[in-house]
């Protein structure tokens, strides 16, 4: 049975891995308005049924954005941007999801998108310069131009546990929600999963759920959201500047004006300026602790100055030592997996219908059509001494075949029959994100090796949307009918990505950035981490160099 979100695994069906994919909108809105307004014609492909991606698909409860809504929104037009009203700082599920669709509506873009539509094969034809499109639907399209913005967290992962896809309960996967939402009145729910989704979804079932029991492998750094309403004096005087705000963040190394480019090292500071900076990052929420200082992501002792003081204040939130000991993380650099951003999440684990159980040391071996047997974790079970652990509701929210997922799953062949999933079989390798080598008038948006989820994703999508305008506009200035990305270009390039990455503790993690959460994909670290600021610089002097590293003909 292929899992669908509409309605299926509300009523209880069995969760397969022929999972739908979903990216965020932003790239293929902008790309739709940009491109329709330079005369092309656009088909958008659309796998849910309305816009919204990332926000269409990701509704389970608690779900909500951990950047700034005046920043992580479209700045392409002055008049939506001064028109929205945000009503918190930091957006919901629901209200990013009304935003997508408001843009849809308001650049009547729905015409040219093909929704509940799948694409499964895309195949070059070298002599007419064109890709021809096959979808699930029957549709078809052939174009000049080939735009993947299939997203970078869109391929819903399922844990690698024989027995998760014969659970007999409700599974539920947090980036496929059912639309209509789910009631866990009275019901034993499991959640698999730390990570973001996780931190958000756990104190919401929490509250509901007859008994919740949390399966954690690796502890996460997880720092307080500070959601608050929106004041309209803050949105006024953001809008009051919003193109100088725009321009800002676009020299920060992570594309967020908020968060800024620090000058100075966590030891250029005496302790005692260290621990007041660290307790007003603390006070004010959301990701302003790794922005702290210029070393945090590069030097392991000045961010271990970070992760002690976070360590301490976890446990502070917690009434049992021994439930703290497991939720404190100490087996990687604070930043190097994405950093979490919750509201009540530790506290959640001082409730009495609240069980955690720690399964690093012991992976979860199966899953029983009931529930997790006895003996998946008997060593470091904390709060009840359970010989197992029966649940009714399985709540997985273990992440995504990141930057790579969906792109694969397309059976997209160049004119020599190859395909993009081999070309990328020992990892991923483009030229600025952009362009794949061998791939002729194939564009990627936030692909691997550049910035894309080490940045605002909104910002890096409408920058990728104007250089590939750019690319398009000069092949019709100058009647070129191909363009290619030389394969040299590319190799320097990903060298300098992987260098870059290098130098940073990034690599000291295992996560999704570099592959790790999927078994058998190569461990690559794909995101683009020396800056917004260098990154844009890099894509300038290209532009400017004649579009250095790309081939036309
Ligand atoms: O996924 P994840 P996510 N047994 O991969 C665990 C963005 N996002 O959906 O860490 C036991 O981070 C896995 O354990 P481990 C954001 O960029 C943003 O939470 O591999 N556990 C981990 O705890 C984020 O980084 C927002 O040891 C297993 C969890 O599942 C990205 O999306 C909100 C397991 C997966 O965590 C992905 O976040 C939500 C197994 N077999 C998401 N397999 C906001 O803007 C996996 N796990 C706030």
């Amino acid at each position: 049975v292929t899992f669908r979100r509409n309605g299926a695994a509300a009523s209880g069906r069995r969760i397969s891995r022929a999972s739908p994919r979903a990216a965020h909108n932003g790239p293929r809105m902008y790309a739709c308005h940009k491109f329709r307004s330079m005369g092309l014609s656009v088909r958008v492909f659309e796998r849910g049924s309305s816009v919204g991606g990332t926000w269409y698909w990701n509704r389970y409860p608690g779900a909500r954005c951990d950047l700034p809504s005046l920043e992580y929104s479209y700045s392409f037009d002055e008049a939506l941007q001064q028109d929205w009203e945000w009503s918190e700082v930091y957006p919901s599920q629901e209200e990013l999801e009304r935003y997508a669709n408001h843009v849809a509506d308001r650049f009547d873009l729905r015409r040219s998108i093909s929704f509940d539509t799948r694409v499964t094969s895309a195949t070059y034809d070298p002599d007419a310069c064109r890709w021809a499109v096959e979808t699930d639907s029957g549709a078809r399209a052939v174009a000049s131009h080939l735009i993947l913005a299939t997203g970078n967290l869109s391929t819903p992962q399922l844990p690698d546990i024989p027995g998760v896809e014969g659970f007999a309960g409700r599974t539920f996967h947090t980036g496929l929600w059912p639309s209509d939402g789910v009631d866990f009145s009275g019901r034993r729910v499991g959640v698999i999963g730390t990570g973001s989704s996780g931190v958000q979804v756990i104190p919401q079932v929490a509250r509901s759920a007859s008994h919740l029991t949390v399966f954690q492998r690796t502890a996460n750094y997880s720092i307080p959201a500070r959601n608050a309403p929106l004041e309209p004096e803050a949105q006024a005087a953001h809008k009051a500047r919003y193109g100088e705000i725009r321009q800002e963040a676009l020299v920060t190394p992570f594309g967020i004006a908020k968060y800024g480019s620090p000058s100075v090292s966590a030891f250029e500071v005496s302790d005692e300026e260290r621990q007041r900076t660290y307790e007003a990052c603390w006070e004010m929420g959301g990701q302003a602790m790794l922005f702290a200082y210029n070393d945090l992501l590069k030097c392991a002792d000045a961010n271990e100055t970070a992760a002690r003081f976070v360590r301490q204040r976890i446990r502070e939130k917690l009434v049992e030592p021994a439930v703290a000991d497991l939720l404190v993380p100490t087996d990687h650099p604070i930043g190097a997996k994405r950093l979490c951003l919750d509201t009540d999440y530790y506290e959640t684990y001082n409730r009495d219908n609240v069980t955690l159980v720690c399964v690093k040391q012991t992976p979860i071996r199966r899953i029983d059509p009931d529930g997790l047997p006895a003996g998946c974790e008997p060593r470091l079970l904390t709060l009840a001494a359970l010989s197992r652990h029966p649940i009714d509701d399985l709540v997985l929210a273990t992440g995504f075949d990141a930057m790579t997922g969906a792109a694969r799953s397309i059976d997209i062949r160049n004119s020599d029959g190859l395909s993009l999933a081999d070309e990328w079989e020992s990892g991923p390798r483009s030229y600025l994100g952009l362009m794949v080598a061998g791939f002729p008038n194939m564009y990627l948006i936030t692909g691997p090796q550049s910035p894309s989820v080490k940045s605002q994703m909104i910002l890096a999508s409408e920058h990728h949307v104007d250089i590939i305008a750019g690319i398009v506009q000069t092949m019709r200035a100058e009647g070129h009918r191909s363009v290619e990305a030389v394969a040299e270009a590319q190799e320097e390039w990903v060298g300098h990505a992987n260098e870059v990455a290098d130098a940073t503790l990034y690599t000291k993690a295992s996560t999704w950035y570099n592959g790790a959460n999927v078994p058998g994909k190569p461990r690559v670290f794909m995101p683009y981490v020396g800056g917004v600021k260098a990154y844009r610089e890099a894509c300038e002097d290209v532009e400017h160099d004649g579009w250095r590293g790309f081939r036309f003909q």
